[in-house]
């Protein structure tokens, strides 16, 4: 994995900064694969701008990363997150089916897929493709990525948006390489 991975980062680091962000509710496993990367130290927790944002700069590459979900209120604070945004990467637990979309017709801000949704309405995220990780494959039960595709609606995403969904699992990095090989080859 690491060769794929330092190639992938390599691609933005020769370039000028680039930002990622890493999103998906909370226990979807954001922390975790970052850890996997071992990009280094987090740098930064910052809980006092109303929501807790983890921020890992790697040269010339900063993760920023937060709990989407639940927090209709804050969401303008995001945007400032989303500025100057090359790629997202989206997390969702798959083992967490109760939570992957809700049954209202008229969406909810709790559930991955209208998370998601919200997300990528912002304008400063027009162009970035989206990586989604369809988590936790290890556990039994867990939906396969199929079926997260299904579940979260991407096929009705606009024909523009570049997207991909990666099975993984964040504790053994299974499948992140493949998953970050397609957006290193898509920003
Ligand atoms: N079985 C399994 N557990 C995972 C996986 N990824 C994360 N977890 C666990 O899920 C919980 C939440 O993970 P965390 O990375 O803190 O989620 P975050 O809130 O999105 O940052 C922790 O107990 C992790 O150990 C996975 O791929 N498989
Ligand atoms: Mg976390």
């Amino acid at each position: 994995m690491g060769l794929t991975i330092a190639k992938f980062f390599a691609k933005f680091t020769s370039k000028k900064p680039s930002r990622i962000v890493m999103i998906g509710l909370d226990a979807a496993g954001k922390t975790s694969v970052l850890y996997r990367l071992k990009l280094g130290e987090n740098v930064m927790s910052n809980p006092t701008l109303g929501f807790n944002v983890e921020e890992v700069q790697f040269e010339n590459l900063k993760f920023n990363i937060w709990d989407v979900g639940g927090q209709k209120k804050i969401r303008a604070l995001w945007e400032h997150y989303y500025e100057g945004c090359n790629a997202v990467v989206y997390v969702v637990d798959c083992a967490d089916r109760v939570r992957i979309r809700c049954n209202h017709a008229e969406g909810c801000d709790e559930c991955a897929r209208c998370e998601l949704a919200h997300v990528l309405q912002s304008p400063h995220l027009e162009n970035a493709p989206v990586l989604i990780l369809a988590n936790k494959q290890d556990i039994t039960g867990a939906a396969k990525p199929e079926e997260v595709a299904r579940l979260l609606d991407l096929a009705e995403l606009p024909s523009a948006r570049k997207w991909h969904i990666q099975g993984c699992c964040a504790l053994t990095g299974q499948g992140l390489t493949e998953g970050f090989r397609w957006l290193g080859a898509n920003v």
